[in-house]
């Protein structure tokens, strides 16, 4: 599966590359009115982009509302998880709206959509955004059912959490509740898989589309995307779990990061932090020194709903978007995409490319256009195994602090460099 995942992600940049080519030439040889660009790019393209849109956007509801209740069902009898369950989902949500803010910042500072004015390549009307206090009331659901079929994913999400809260509190019948969940979530992780095998051919249709309206410049453009968003998350990943392991834990955060180097390595080739969950495991309890008990808990659970880099990503490409279709957001637009983005970032399972999904709301709930995530959708695959890496960072940082708060971390072990190396 390794060489194959490497092939995929070549495969989406090799789309990317033969789009924007295509783009170009078509722009070059052929006028506004031609054949080419009545059957071609306003036929072939715009419908193949379209429809990799739609897939896209599909998978939100089943995504988030499975892969949560999931992820808030392993939360055990409450009562005797309360204060872990609360201590580890204030730190996850604290590092990811951290996270958030930082990538805002930097999306600003740096303006990498400035200048790229996409505005003219595409119709989208910018939705008039909510208050702050309006997503706040908005997020509560009145009906779920309803909440799915219009795709208020903020109300899924909230839906979601009370559900998987229920059913870990609801004895046997939850258990088989569970269950089911947790098949029907194998089964929505593998279409994500599918998809992402269109995936070249839907970046194609898009970049060839976006191409053929746009000059050179917009590439450039999208250079300084990948630059912002990289360093931010190395940034975060590097200075801001560091602080924390200082901080909470007192722990060496050189230690840390250096026994964390294979389950880095991992979820970097895989994109998947689900996929690394054993990887992780392994390091937090073997190498770390963590409890059974508290990384069993924290390490599946993060893996579903602390995604910081993905958030991170959020944060970044919603400024870049802003900024290539010229919109300007307001203050309570910020909050909402923090706020959302932190909540996107819960929902979102722990597969290749599922963040990616997640922007789509994240870019809806603020009114930008859905079609500017073509603009990135070709960098993305070599983004999300970056991010990923850094998720799971933030997942066994977290793991790492509530064991030592706890007293459930072994510190000879932590501080013994050979320590869960070749151990029967
Ligand atoms: N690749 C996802 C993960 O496994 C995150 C993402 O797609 O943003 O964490």
């Amino acid at each position: 599966t390794q060489k194959k995942k490497m092939s995929l992600t070549g495969r989406v940049i090799l789309g990317m590359v033969l789009g924007i080519l295509t783009g170009f030439i078509i722009r070059s040889l052929f006028s506004e009115d031609s054949f080419v660009h009545e059957y071609i790019v306003n036929g072939l393209f715009e419908v193949g982009g379209a429809i990799f849109i739609a897939s896209l956007k599909m998978l939100v509801v089943p995504l988030v509302f499975v892969s949560l209740v999931c992820g808030t069902s392993t939360l055990k009898d409450l009562s005797t998880l309360g204060r872990l369950g609360g201590k580890t989902l204030a730190f996850y949500l604290a590092t990811t709206a951290i996270a958030i803010t930082l990538a805002l910042v930097m999306g600003n500072l740096f303006q990498p959509g400035a200048g790229a004015d996409l505005s003219a390549a595409t119709t989208f009307a910018a939705k008039e955004a909510p208050s702050l206090g309006q997503v706040i009331i908005g997020m509560f659901p009145t009906n779920p059912i309803s909440s799915m079929a219009n795709g208020n994913t903020l109300q899924i999400i909230v839906f979601a959490i009370l559900f998987g809260i229920a059913i870990s509190a609801a004895g046997e019948a939850g258990e088989r509740i569970a269950g089911v969940f947790a098949d029907l979530n194998e089964v929505i992780m593998k279409l994500v898989a599918l998809l992402m095998h269109v995936a070249p051919f839907g970046v194609f249709f898009l970049m060839a589309k976006l191409f053929t309206g746009l000059g050179i410049d917009a590439i450039f453009n999208l250079f300084g995307y990948f630059l912002v968003l990289s360093c931010t998350l190395l940034i975060h990943g590097l200075v801001v779990y560091s602080s924390m392991l200082k901080i909470f834990s007192g722990l060496s955060p050189k230690i840390f990061l250096k026994k964390m180097e294979d389950a880095i390595m991992f979820a970097f080739s895989t994109a998947s932090s689900n996929a690394t969950i054993p990887i992780t495991m392994e390091t937090a309890t073997k190498r770390l020194g963590v409890s059974n008990r508290i990384a069993s808990f924290t390490v599946p659970l993060g893996a579903t709903i602390n995604m910081d880099g993905t958030a991170i990503m959020q944060g970044v490409a919603t400024a870049f978007i802003a900024q290539a279709f010229n919109i300007d957001l307001t203050m309570s637009d910020y909050m909402a995409v923090i706020l959302t983005a932190t909540l996107a970032s819960i929902g979102t399972a722990g597969v290749p490319g599922v963040g990616l999904i997640m922007l789509a709301m994240v870019l809806n709930q603020v009114g930008l256009p859905v079609e500017g995530i073509a603009l990135i959708m070709g960098v993305d695959r070599l983004l999300d195994m970056i991010r990923t890496a850094v998720n799971i960072t933030g997942d066994s940082c977290v793991t790492c602090i509530v064991a030592k708060s706890e007293g459930e971390l072994d510190l000879t072990r932590y501080h013994n460099p050979h320590a869960g190396e070749k151990e029967e």
